[in-house]
């Protein structure tokens, strides 16, 4: 009995890997995986590395040239494809979206293109500002509204934060 168990745990921990995320797109199964990297600042408007691990909430406040701008890596394969061999699909993107408590939705600064030495799409230039409301990740194959696209994940934890500070985030996006 034990080893049966044991087996289906190890079974679908091993699912979870190959298939971090799955979607469906256009009637496509696709898994896909999402890693943060290392953020990035402004220098004379142009984006250089930082040492700060993505994602970073910029403060209330905090002058331009302290920003930490969030950087991240997305690939997509198809869900029978054991190799996870990277796709791109036709007008598939994800953006950063704000819900705020006050009901409002907004978006915000944000850059989407395909690295091919990477063979994986690079999320970045992302500029999530501190504001009483979750900051999320959707994707679409169209238009950026809410409506239009499907949620990918919350952002709710942020690298730059206390663990309280988290816990207060946490708690914004779940209402
Ligand atoms: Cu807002």
């Amino acid at each position: 009995m034990k080893t049966i168990l044991f087996l289906i745990a190890l079974s679908s921990h091993w699912a979870f890997a190959q298939c971090p995320i799955s979607l469906n797109i256009s009637g496509q199964s696709y898994c896909a995986d999402f890693q943060w990297v290392y953020g990035e600042s402004k220098r004379q408007g142009q984006l250089q590395p930082s040492d700060q691990m993505s994602p970073q909430l910029i403060r209330k406040g905090e002058a331009p040239i302290k920003w930490i701008y969030s950087k991240g890596q997305f690939q997509i394969w198809k869900a029978t494809d054991t190799e996870r061999r990277s796709v791109q699909i036709e007008g598939f993107k994800l953006f950063p979206h704000m819900h705020m408590k006050n009901g409002h939705h907004h978006g915000t600064s944000y850059d989407w293109g395909w690295d091919a030495s990477l063979q994986a799409y690079v999320f970045k230039a992302m500029s999530l500002h501190e504001m009483p409301g979750c900051w999320s990740v959707r994707w679409t194959l169209g238009e950026e509204t809410l409506e239009g696209s499907q949620l990918l994940f919350s952002i709710d934890s942020f690298k730059n934060l206390s663990e309280t500070e988290n816990n207060k985030i946490k708690k914004l996006c779940v209402e």
